[in-house]
């Protein structure tokens, strides 16, 4: 009975889109796919929007400091759930960018993770995406990097005028991510 039922649906089905079914549902499925896929790409700006509004917009940046201090491995994974990564200055005006914002949006605190690290490999610093680092602002005054092996992750130090400290990775900093923005 139920089956009889279908049959007659698809031949009304049939005769009402002119026997050309399988390819217009293709079709309409195509469109809905883009549809989607527009849809999503309007919430991810959508969500980068507020994450500007509540930081700073920096050339095709934007920077969020996060008020809740976490280990690093924890603040690089909620920038990432948040679509962005640890913040990672790749020259002086990053750098001064950066300093600039979180001197600003957090005037307290002294320290926050950005993404460099050595983990890996002592010495031998990378981005989250474990890309060489080609420009660096150690602290030189202060002998930094210091910690060898024991000290593999690196905080922008606005007590230090913005320059790099490398710090144990367990630590609990506050954190920069980094957004780029179309
Ligand atoms: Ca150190």
């Amino acid at each position: 009975m139920i089956s009889k039922h279908l049959h007659l649906s698809f031949i009304t089905l049939n005769l009402f889109f002119g026997g050309d079914t399988v390819a217009e549902d293709d079709d309409v499925r195509a469109q809905l796919d883009k549809l989607w896929q527009e849809v999503n790409s309007l919430k991810e700006m959508q969500a980068l929007q507020t994450v500007c509004l509540r930081g700073i917009k920096v050339h095709k940046k934007c920077y969020l400091a996060v008020e809740q201090p976490k280990h690093y491995h924890e603040a690089n994974e909620d920038c990432i759930a948040q679509g962005g990564t640890l913040a990672t200055p790749r020259n002086l005006k990053e750098n001064n960018d950066i300093r600039e914002y979180a001197k600003y949006s957090s005037p307290e605190s002294k320290e926050f993770w950005i993404g460099v690290t050595d983990i890996v490999k002592e010495g031998q610093y990378v981005d989250v995406n474990s890309m060489p680092i080609t420009y660096f602002n150690w602290d030189h005054a202060k002998k930094e990097p210091t910690g060898g092996k024991r000290e593999s992750c690196v905080v922008l130090s606005l007590s230090a005028q913005g320059k790099w400290h490398d710090e144990v990775c367990r630590t609990q900093n506050k954190y920069i991510c980094e957004y780029l923005i179309p």
